[in-house]
């Protein structure tokens, strides 16, 4: 079968997110539009020659005949060998966990995330490095470089293969292995955490449930929760991977995950439930009326290491990005170790997890991680957290108060604008920087602002150094204003609004977070002037 050079134009909007390419479906079934970033990989990353690539993707619209697509291109540029997840499928920590086991050199994997799927929705890609991680922004940029001068690409000729039979076929001369995409996984968390202790809760009254949103993580929380650790049957609920996440939006949050935060409330409320996202690597804890903040479960995670068997023995340090409430600084404090602050995105965890320099990290957006893989996890969080409740015998919202009791409390929250205008919100966030200096020591009808800055990143290990990671306003009190753009969105321009406040004195612990950040809520409007810049200050999306 003849391998084939394709004449094509650069496409211009090929540049990397905050996690890897994303688009509408539609753009990339423009014809070249894959094929193209493709090939910047290829052309990019000579390590893949003669080497092993893994692939896979959330089972999202397009994602069948986009890995076809990519194996047929692989043969032609030398891949000797792909690992391919039945179906098609594979989580993004799963895929790191087999780049990292089999020792490949690194691994493309289909995913938008928490976008929504289906052939009007999105659909994106990630190059991921032989550390098992997403690719960091010195590669990224060179893959985007290429994209701009690209004027031909590789493909052999050959009919689709069966992907959904577990076994080996090849393409070409390249030999690909369809595999299990949960065993490895499976095997790895089992080192992890204490199955049998977290299989005699799930066997007690303990009442739980897992919705996996119509995405990814159905397969891997049936095997890993129903099967392996005897949570009854049903306990996993939308586990069935939809090409269009059954209409849904695979974002695991308050607002669409409603109707799981329901079965949480109340007297009869269940005692644990937990949701991940579109490619399996978020996560959202409840417990019977609680919702669990992220940026609170890394700082209690972190507090508790000790009951992870992965983690008896200590961790060295613990980052967080810039967003993230600071929560976690206070453990890492009264541990002793050591708190990295890092841009946003899973990409600058990296080198730190490589060097060793942390063992737990995450992101205010339901993103939390270790050292096992070089992603975020979404069930790694989820079984942390049934092996901590199987330890501590007590309510999630017992453990969550006594931690704030011992630590103190962050209160914390985002606002997203959704579909702002491009121009206007860039506008906004220009105007910004450039005021910064003079709002410093400005008050608000609270504290003052102690310091203005727009977030630089120097990357402890290599050096490397990320400007413009969010525009931050640091009170005297502790509290925090931020504001960014989103990376990760298809259309328009998203908004996004931190705002935390720390409160240490225990008898002032409310309920009611929105009402506890009201001042700074309404700082946070006056500062960037929203009214005058995008005509809105309700946010769409409030976590
Ligand atoms: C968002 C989150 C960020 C996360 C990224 C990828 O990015 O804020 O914390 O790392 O999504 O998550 P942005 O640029 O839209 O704020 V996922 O689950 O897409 O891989
Ligand atoms: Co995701």
């Amino acid at each position: 079968m003849p391998i084939r050079e394709i004449a094509t134009q650069p496409f211009d909007d090929q540049k990397p997110g905050t996690s890897g390419l994303r688009k509408r479906v539609t753009v990339f079934q423009q014809p070249h539009y894959l094929e193209n970033f493709v090939q910047a990989v290829f052309d990019t990353q000579p390590q893949l020659q003669g080497g092993t690539l893994v692939l896979g993707g959330d089972g999202r619209y397009y994602n069948r005949q986009a890995i076809q697509v990519i194996l047929r291109m692989a043969t032609a540029n030398g891949v000797a060998h792909c690992l391919v997840g039945q179906g098609g499928i594979l989580s993004t920590p799963a895929a790191s966990c087999l780049i990292r086991k089999y020792q490949t050199q690194g691994g493309l994997i289909l995913s938008a995330s928490h976008n929504p799927g289906g052939p009007d929705g999105d659909f994106g890609i990630k190059f991921n490095t032989p550390n098992g991680g997403p690719a960091p922004e010195k590669v990224t940029e060179a893959i985007y470089q290429r994209t701009l001068e690209i004027d031909r690409y590789r493909i052999l000729d050959a009919d689709d293969i069966d992907l959904d039979h577990i076994g080996e076929v090849s393409v070409g001369t390249m030999r690909v292995e369809i595999v299990d995409p949960v065993a490895d996984y499976a095997e790895l968390m089992r080192q992890q955490f204490d199955f049998d202790a977290i299989a005699g809760l799930l066997r007690g009254d303990f009442r739980m449930a897992f919705d996996a949103m119509h995405a990814v993580t159905g397969p891997y929380a049936k095997r890993i929760l129903e099967e392996q650790l005897g949570a009854p049957a049903g306990t996993v609920v939308n586990g069935v991977p939809l090409e269009d996440f059954g209409g849904g939006h695979p974002d695991p949050n308050l607002t669409y995950a409603a109707e799981l935060v329901a079965r949480t409330q109340g007297p009869q409320g269940l005692d644990f439930a937990a949701a991940s996202d579109g490619d399996g690597d978020r996560n959202m804890i409840l417990g019977r009326d609680i919702f669990v903040t992220p940026s609170d479960s890394l700082a209690i995670l972190t507090a508790n290491h000790r009951v992870f068997p992965a983690w008896r023995d200590g961790i060295p340090g613990v980052a967080r990005s810039m967003p993230t409430s600071q929560a976690v600084d206070r453990v890492a404090k009264a541990l002793e170790i050591d708190l990295y602050e890092t841009p946003t995105g899973w990409k600058f965890f990296g080198n730190l997890l490589d060097a060793g320099k942390i063992a737990f990290c995450g992101e205010e957006s339901f993103g939390t991680g270790s050292a096992h893989v070089r992603e975020k996890d979404g069930l790694w969080a989820v079984l942390a957290w049934l092996n901590l409740l199987a330890v501590e015998q007590r309510p999630v919202r017992e453990i969550v108060r006594d931690h704030w009791r011992r630590f103190g409390r962050n209160y914390y929250t985002r606002h997203d604008y959704e579909g702002v205008d491009k121009t206007k919100a860039e506008a906004l966030m220009e105007r910004l920087r450039r005021i910064l200096p003079t709002l410093q020591g400005e008050c608000y009808d609270g504290p003052r602002i102690l310091r203005a800055d727009d977030f630089r990143y120097v990357d402890p290990v290599d050096g490397s150094v990320s400007e413009h990671q969010g525009l931050r306003f640091l009170f005297e009190d502790g509290s925090r204003i931020v504001y960014r753009l989103s990376g990760t969105g298809t259309v328009g321009a998203t908004l996004r609004i931190y705002i935390e406040r720390p409160e240490t004195r225990p008898e002032r612990l409310e309920d009611d977070t929105q009402a506890a950040l009201a001042p700074l809520i309404t700082a946070s409007h006056t500062i960037a002037d929203l009214a005058y810049h995008i005509g809105r200050e309700e946010p769409d999306v409030i976590t």
